[in-house]
């Protein structure tokens, strides 16, 4: 699949700075150090709405990790997933009586202008699972031979009990995970399964459902998690150095994925830190689509709201901390891009330096964006007062606040 176009990234004066992270795998901080090319997986959507504010927090985050290293003159290899075949795919689209190969393709393009607008820099490989499944059908097959899967009326399960190292992804109880798998696509419930929360790995074909050729598997479709791990193998290998999305994905799915590749490849772990980001909420209740409580993007820049607004009111909040989106939200949002536009449009200001070191500083610790724009405010504030000479300085404000946190201004 193609991605999306990147905008241009301003090189700045000085050295950035390497990221230190939350990982939810150890509980804690890691100081990443990717070498000369820093290797990311990000899952991406399943295309059966458009994008939601929720989704685009959870990509923002993923953004200033790569901009945090672009900084670092780093290359930034990053992967990123379209789950194009999937169960709430196939039943949106036959609620709607659409085709669902329309759907997705509808909906991963509108994801992709909105991803542009938001200027969130493309990964370098886009790819979908529809793609993948050639790739995907020899993993199941090897998971097989190793003892790690079984067969159940013709579908393919993994079984979790063959990665030593499973559970340390969550680090949830036997029960905390059954009661996810079952509210994130698993069936506990199945009986004849040898764990409840043993995940599917292939799915025999079902009538009226698409199906593909599964070699030795048989006609079927993929499962959701061996899809991220075969398009992350491919791409990136294994030991890369973050793998990203929201919160609601830890368990089952970077948990499952994490075990299908350790099982594989016989290394640990799959990725040095599993990042993931806060969930947005809407009228008290964490956007989403099965939900229906969706602000869209598309709908937002519709009416005019700018997009750069939009990225402004995402990193006002932590992206680990779950957060309510509202209408003030958006409007603090419109105000502050409004104050420094005017700000850097004046032909002079205060000197600018230190506070290129402060948004990095605040972005290296765990991506502290609401610390960030709480410094480029403090400029502002002293532009407002009493202006500057430095002549030079609103074109740095302009170039930092646009390649650190990819806001135009
Ligand atoms: N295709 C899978 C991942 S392989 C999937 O979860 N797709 S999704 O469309 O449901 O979500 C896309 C991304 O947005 C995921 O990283 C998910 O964790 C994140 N996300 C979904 N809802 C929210 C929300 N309300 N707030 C923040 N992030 C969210
Ligand atoms: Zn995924």
């Amino acid at each position: 699949m193609h991605a999306w176009p990147a905008s241009e990234v301003p090189a700045l004066p000085g050295q950035g700075r390497d990221l230190r992270i939350h990982d939810t795998a150890t509980g804690g901080p890691v100081t990443l150090d990717p070498g000369p090319v820093a290797r990311i997986y990000v899952c991406g959507i399943t295309p059966y709405d458009a994008t939601h504010i929720g989704h685009a927090a959870t990509y923002n985050a993923f953004d200033l990790v790569q901009r945090v290293w672009l900084d670092t003159k780093r290359q930034v290899h990053y992967v990123q997933n379209v789950t194009d075949v999937d169960d709430p795919l196939l039943e949106r689209a036959d609620r709607d009586g659409v085709d669902w190969a329309a759907l997705a393709e509808q909906e991963t393009a509108l994801f992709r202008e909105d991803m542009t607008a938001l200027r969130m820099l493309p990964p370098r490989h886009y790819i979908g699972a529809v793609e993948a499944i050639p790739g995907i059908v020899p993993l199941v097959e090897r998971l097989r031979d190793l003892g790690a899967a079984y067969e159940l009326e013709g579908d393919i399960y993994f079984s979790v009990e063959s990665d030593p190292h499973f559970g340390q992804v969550s680090n949830l109880d036997a029960a905390a995970m059954r009661l996810l798998s079952a509210e994130r696509g698993g069936d506990p419930e199945r009986p004849g399964k040898k764990n409840p929360v043993d995940p599917m790995l292939w799915m025999a074909a079902r009538e009226g459902e698409p199906s593909w050729d599964g070699g030795s598997l048989g006609r079927g479709r993929p499962g959701w998690h061996i899809e991220c791990v075969a398009i992350a193998l491919d791409h990136l290998g294994m030991g890369f150095d973050v793998q990203g999305g929201g919160s609601d994905l830890v368990f089952p799915h970077h948990e499952m994925g994490a075990s299908h590749a350790q099982v594989l490849t016989g290394e640990f772990p799959m990725a040095k830190a599993y990042v993931h980001a806060g969930m947005v909420a809407l009228h008290g209740e964490k956007m989403s689509k099965s939900k229906g409580n969706l602000v869209f993007v598309s709908a937002l820049r519709r009416d005019g709201v700018d997009p750069a607004a939009i990225r402004l009111a995402l990193l006002a909040h932590h992206y680990r901390a779950d957060w309510e989106w509202t209408d003030q939200v958006l409007r603090d949002a419109e105000a502050r891009l409004g104050r420094w536009r005017a700000a850097v449009s004046r032909p002079d200001g205060p000197p600018a330096e230190a506070l290129v070191e402060e948004i990095r500083e605040a972005l290296a610790d765990d991506l502290d964006a609401p610390a960030a724009l709480a410094a480029v405010d403090r400029w502002v504030g002293l532009q407002e007062a009493s202006g500057g000479t430095d002549t030079g300085a609103p074109g740095v404000v302009s170039r930092a606040v646009d390649a650190l946190l990819g806001v135009a201004l």
